[in-house]
């Protein structure tokens, strides 16, 4: 059988990475199937696209993956599909908590033929077995033999072949400029960013956030062994393209059991599988200097920290506690001193803030190392203790905002502010961070640095932005690239510069750090 492995956009904004339970489910398919991924941020695709590439490719069985944003243009697809007659099974964390809605059992339409609950690494393979026999059940849950909930352990991770999966809608090289790229021979006729997670579960239940809920508390890892080798396919998978690749850790804290990633980290850099990589790491985590040392050593160049707020009111409405905003400073120079920078994600909107929330949290933001600010609102996913609280008390605007979905607009109304008013204040974030000034004082932050630094902070602050932001059409990134023109011409005339763009050693020099016992999984605290 042919199936066809789908993840929509939103229509409104994009992804800049492939979503790994496409390649991870493509791994899990029993032998004997063709599995075809179509990514719609990287190949966007509308209904009658979708009922075409079904019908002249001949798919048996339409998977569709999607995060709630997602939602709506999922269920569109899926229509799209079930229409010419093919099955379509839905997956991910939103059907995973509104079955009823994509099966229609809540008085709306039908979606699809099927619903997988949570994990489905165990119940892919019986679902292809099911929809060859043309027996779907509705439901498929990850139950064990007893009917217990169970969840993968991840010591038997399947290989994805990086090596030979085709990847070409993932470059993100523009294609005008592969070929030359490829044919003079910088090395950069392809540029990827891969998801490779080495664990998952998050024990702190944030209010907002679907983590707890759909991974569950019991933090599962892979073996090292497993990841090395991951790296190491993925590495020699860029070298014989002449290419550049990126991984995300996609692990929701990266570091939630120090010891383990301390662990891993040595064993990455024994094997000499170091590549650039980005991971979501919680504030409290990088207090530790040797795992920072590890971090930097094994390729670490970007880390995802979840401050949420600058007001511990806030963070403790919302059960995130633990993040302490007085050291959010001392962490981030501790990361700069050894050239890692920090994506700083910020929620606004939250009960306690006020009007003003967004020139405070810039103000706090200005006198950090630079950075990737990231500003959002608060949204009440579904089923999330968020959700239930603000349902309880009224305070839902748009219960069902999911169906409609509007990027940078709330679904509640806050406590001390107006929902506009919110609105602005994220407006006034994101459009003050990525300034041309903003932009222009981020790269010269790093004068004393060699010139890839700040090429890499310009770069990273500008295709930033297209992820959150609608999509940037043409006209749009031609007058980004207006706006910024003197930094781009300060760049480009260093460029030419001799030695410009030699490596420096970090700003502390790194600690030789001894190798580690691996122990047990200790859970800490995670990040999201
Ligand atoms: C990586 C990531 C991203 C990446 C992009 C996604 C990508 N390209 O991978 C980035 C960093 C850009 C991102 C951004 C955002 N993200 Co995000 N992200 C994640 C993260 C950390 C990992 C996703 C992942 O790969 N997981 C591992 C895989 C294996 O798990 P999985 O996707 O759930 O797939 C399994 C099952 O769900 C199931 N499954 C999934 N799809 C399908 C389909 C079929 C057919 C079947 C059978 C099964 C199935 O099988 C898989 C194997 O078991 C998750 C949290 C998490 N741990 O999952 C949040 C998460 C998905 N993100 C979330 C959110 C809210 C966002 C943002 C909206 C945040 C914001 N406020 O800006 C943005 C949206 C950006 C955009 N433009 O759309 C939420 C989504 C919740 C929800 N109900 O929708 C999550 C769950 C985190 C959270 N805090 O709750 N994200
Ligand atoms: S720490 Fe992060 S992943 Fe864990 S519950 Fe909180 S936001 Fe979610």
């Amino acid at each position: 059988m042919k199936i066809l492995l789908y993840n929509p956009d939103n229509g409104v904004t994009r992804n800049f990475m492939p979503h790994l339970w496409m390649f991870l489910l493509q791994a899990l398919t029993p032998p004997g199937h063709e599995v075809l991924l179509v990514d719609g941020n990287a190949s966007p695709m509308d209904e009658a696209g979708i009922a075409q590439f079904v019908r002249d490719n001949k798919i048996g069985l339409v998977g569709i993956g999607a995060m709630t944003r997602m939602i709506a243009k999922a269920y569109r697809m899926a229509d799209a599909v079930r229409a010419t007659g093919v099955p379509v099974v839905m997956g991910g964390p939103h059907v995973t908590e509104m079955a009823d809605e994509a099966l229609g059992r809540d008085g709306g339409p039908r979606h699809a033929d099927a619903v997988a609950l949570g994990e489905a690494d165990a119940t892919w393979p019986r679902i292809v077995e099911d929809a060859v026999r043309g027996e779907l059940k509705d439901i498929y849950s990850p139950v064990d033999a007893f009917g217990q909930e169970s969840k993968p352990s991840l010591k038997e991770y399947p290989v994805i072949p990086w090596d030979s999966i085709d990847l070409k809608q993932f470059n993100l090289v523009p294609k005008a400029a592969t070929a030359l790229l490829q044919k003079i021979g910088t090395g950069w006729g392809s540029f990827r960013i891969i998801p490779v997670e080495s664990g998952r579960g998050c024990p702190y239940g944030c209010e907002f956030c679907t983590v707890t809920g759909f991974f569950g508390d019991s933090i599962r890892f892979r073996t090292n062994e497993s990841v090395v080798n991951e790296l190491l396919l993925l590495k020699a998978r860029a070298r014989s393209e002449k290419g550049q690749m990126a991984v995300f850790f996609i692990d929701d804290n990266f570091a939630i059991n120090i010891k383990r990633t301390k662990s891993l980290l040595r064993d990455i850099i024994a094997a000499g599988a170091q590549c650039h990589w980005v991971a979501q790491i919680s504030a409290n985590l990088l207090r530790d200097e040797e795992l920072v040392d590890l971090i930097a050593a094994s390729g670490g160049k970007w880390i995802f920290i979840g401050m949420e707020s600058i007001d511990p009111a806030n963070l403790k409405d919302v059960n995130k506690g633990f993040n302490k905003p007085g050291e959010y400073a001392a962490v981030l120079e501790r990361l700069a001193q050894r050239n890692v920078y920090a994506i700083t994600s910020f929620i606004f909107g939250m009960d306690n803030d006020t009007v003003g929330v967004a020139e405070r949290t810039l103000g706090q933001v200005r006198t950090w190392p630079p950075g990737l600010p990231i500003f959002g609102l608060l949204t009440p996913l579904p089923a999330t203790p968020l959700y239930k609280r603000l349902e309880k008390a009224g305070r839902l605007t748009r219960p069902k905002h999911w169906q409609e979905f509007i990027p940078f607009a709330m679904a509640h109304t806050p406590l001390k502010m107006t929902i506009e008013e919110a609105h602005a204040e994220v407006n006034k974030g994101w459009a003050e961070a990525y300034s041309p000034e903003a932009l222009t004082a981020a790269v010269e932050s790093l004068n004393d640095q060699p010139l890839g630094y700040r090429v890499n902070i310009f770069l990273a602050r500008i295709c930033f932005r297209g992820i959150y932001f609608p999509m940037m059409g043409k006209m749009a990134w031609v007058k980004v690239i207006a706006q910024n023109r003197r930094t781009i011409f300060k760049l480009v005339r260093e460029g030419f510069k001799a030695g410009a763009w030699r490596g420096a050693p970090a700003r502390v020099p790194i600690a030789a750090v001894p190798p580690v016992e691996v122990a047990e999984a200790s859970p800490q605290v995670a990040e999201g």
